[in-house]
C-alpha cells in the first residue's frame, strides 16, 4: 500500500538518520524530497504545497525536542502533520437522526460503491445492526443482479424495484425498514464517469428523498491529481459527511486519499482493501500516516526512547550495534534501561525492521528474567567472550542462575543470532539502533 510514497520518505530519512544537526538548508533540502514524494503519489499540488508550509513552520520552529536527533525531528513532524491531515482520530458512523439510520453510498463508476455497501451492510450485520440494502442504481439491470447476489451471500434483504425512479424506489425502502423493523437502510446509487450534471441531479433527488444520515463518497484510491475535483464536486453538489477509500490493497500511491481528505475536510470513515465481503476497514489515520511513512509505530517508539534513555547511551549502544562489538555484557547492562520501556513483544513488535524479519517477538517478562538470570551468573569475561563458555562453565552458569545447561545454550545460540541479526539490520535501515534485541526466543519465519 502506497508504495512509492513510503519509498521515497524513507529515501529522504535515511538521508537524515544518524546526521548530529540539521540546518536551514537541511530541513529545505529535506522539505524538497518531502514534496517530490508527495507530488509523485499524486497528492494535488495545493494541498501538498499548503502541508509542507505547515512542516516547515513546525520544524523551523522551537517545539522540536531536545533529545532527538534533528533526523527524527523531521519525522516526527511530517508524521503528525500526516495524521492531522488525514484526520486525527477514528471516525464513526453517524448515529440515526431518526430511525432507520441512512446511508447514501455515492461516487464515479466502478469506484466500488456497490462492493462496499455490501461489505458495510456485511459489518453492521455482525456487528448486530439489521440492515437493509437498497438497490438505487438503475442504469443498468446487472447493478440490481450484483447487489442482489451480494446480499444473498452476506444473507441481508435487498430492496429492489425494476424500473421507476431511484428517490421513489428509496422512499418505499425506508418505509419498508420501518415496518421491517431494520435499523439501518444502506442506498447504493448510480456512478457516472465524471461528476456530470445528470447524475448530479439524480443524486439531488435521492437525498432529499431520503434524508441521509450519512452521504459517503467511495474514491478507487487509485484516483490520481482528480480526486480533489470528484471530492469538491460531490461535496458542493450534493454534500458529503464522509469518505471511504477502496482498493487500498492494489499499488494505490496514497495521494487521493490525503487530497480529498484536505480539499473536502470530511473524515475517511472506511478503507476497502480487498474485494473480499469482509474487506473493508474502520480507517486510522495514525496508523495510514506510519504506513505511508514506512516505520510502523516507529513514533511511539521514538517517544519512549526519549523517555527513557539517555541519547549519549543510545548513540554508544548504537555504535557497538553496528560495528558488531556488542557483547552479552552491554546487553546486560542496557537490560534494564530496555525493560523501562515497556513489554518487550510490544517494542519489538513497533520496530519495521522486526516485523519485516517475520521475528517471533512473543516474549514474556518470565524469559527475560531468566536472561539476565543467566547473564548475571557469567563473569565479565565470559559476558565479553561467550565463546571460552564451554561445558562446565555451562554447568556454573546454570547452577548459579537457578536454570539448566540446557537454556544456557539456548541464550548462547540466541544472543549469536541476535548479533548476526542486528549486523543485517545495520546493513538494512535500523531507525532505533539504539534498541538491542534480545533474542530469548530464535528469529523465526512466520508461517504463512
Ligand atoms: N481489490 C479491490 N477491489 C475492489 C475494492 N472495492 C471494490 N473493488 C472492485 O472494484 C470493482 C468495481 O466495484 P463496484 O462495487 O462494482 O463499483 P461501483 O462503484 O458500484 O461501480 P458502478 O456501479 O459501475 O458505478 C469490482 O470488481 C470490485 O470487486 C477493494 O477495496 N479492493
Ligand atoms: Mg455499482
Amino acid at each position: 500500500m502506497f508504495e512509492s510514497l513510503t519509498g521515497r520518505f524513507n529515501g529522504v530519512f535515511d538521508r537524515l538518520r544518524g546526521r548530529g544537526r540539521l540546518s536551514d538548508s537541511d530541513v529545505d533540502a529535506a522539505l524538497r524530497e518531502v514534496r517530490l514524494a508527495l507530488l509523485e503519489a499524486d497528492v494535488n499540488v495545493g494541498v501538498a504545497k499548503a502541508f509542507l508550509a505547515r512542516v516547515k513552520e513546525r520544524a523551523l520552529s522551537s517545539e522540536v525536542s531536545q533529545s532527538l536527533t534533528p533526523g527524527q525531528q523531521v519525522v516526527k513532524i511530517v508524521h503528525d502533520e500526516l495524521i492531522t491531515t488525514l484526520g486525527r482520530e477514528p471516525s464513526r458512523l453517524n448515529p440515526a437522526s431518526s430511525p432507520p439510520q441512512v446511508i447514501l453510498m455515492v461516487g464515479l463508476q466502478g469506484s466500488g460503491k456497490t462492493t462496499t455497501a455490501a461489505k458495510l451492510a456485511h459489518r453492521l450485520n455482525t456487528g448486530g445492526k439489521r440492515p437493509l440494502l437498497v438497490a438505487a442504481d438503475l442504469q443498468r439491470p446487472a447493478a440490481i443482479d450484483q447487489l442482489e447476489t451480494l446480499g444473498q451471500r452476506i444473507d441481508v434483504p435487498v430492496h429492489v424495484e425494476r424500473g421507476g425512479r431511484p428517490a421513489r424506489l428509496v422512499k418505499a425502502a425506508i418505509k419498508r425498514a420501518r415496518s421491517d423493523g431494520h435499523d439501518v437502510v444502506i442506498v447504493d446509487t448510480a456512478g457516472r464517469l465524471q461528476v456530470d450534471a445528470a447524475l448530479m441531479a439524480e443524486l439531488g433527488d435521492v437525498r432529499k428523498a431520503a434524508d441521509p444520515d450519512e452521504i459517503l463518497l467511495v474514491v478507487d484510491a487509485m484516483t490520481g491529481q482528480d480526486a480533489v475535483n470528484v471530492a469538491s464536486g460531490f461535496l458542493d453538489q450534493i454534500d458529503l459527511t464522509g469518505l471511504v477509500f477502496s482498493k487500498l490493497d492494489g499499488d494505490a500511491r496514497g495521494g487521493a486519499a490525503i487530497s480529498a481528505r484536505e480539499v473536502t475536510g470530511r473524515p475517511i470513515k472506511f478503507a476497502g482493501v480487498g474485494e473480499g465481503i469482509g474487506d473493508l476497514e474502520v480507517f486510522h489515520p495514525e496508523r495510514m500516516a506510519s504506513r505511508i511513512l514506512g516505520m510502523g509505530d516507529v513514533m511511539t517508539l521514538i517517544e519512549k526512547a526519549e523517555a527513557t534513555w539517555d541519547q549519549a547511551e543510545a548513540e554508544a549502544a548504537a555504535e557497538k550495534m553496528l560495528t558488531a562489538s556488542f557483547t552479552l555484557e552491554d546487553f546486560l547492562q542496557q537490560f534494564q534501561q530496555i525493560r523501562k520501556m515497556g513489554p518487550l513483544d510490544q517494542l519489538l513488535g513497533m520496530l519495521p525492521g522486526a516485523a519485516s524479519a517475520n521475528l517471533d517477538v512473543d516474549v514474556s517478562d518470565k524469559d527475560l528474567s531468566q536472561v539476565e538470570a543467566i547473564i548475571r551468573s557469567m563473569t565479565p569475561g565470559e559476558r565479553r567472550n561467550p565463546k571460552t563458555i564451554d561445558g562446565s562453565r555451562k554447568r556454573r552458569i546454570a547452577s548459579g542462575s537457578g536454570t539448566t545447561p540446557q537454556d544456557v545454550n539456548r541464550l548462547l545460540k540466541q544472543f549469536t543470532e541476535t548479533q548476526k541479526m542486528m549486523k543485517a539490520f545495520a546493513g538494512g535501515r535500523n531507525p532505533i539502533p539504539g534498541l538491542p534485541i534480545p533474542g530469548q526466543r530464535r528469529p523465526t519465519k512466520k508461517k504463512r
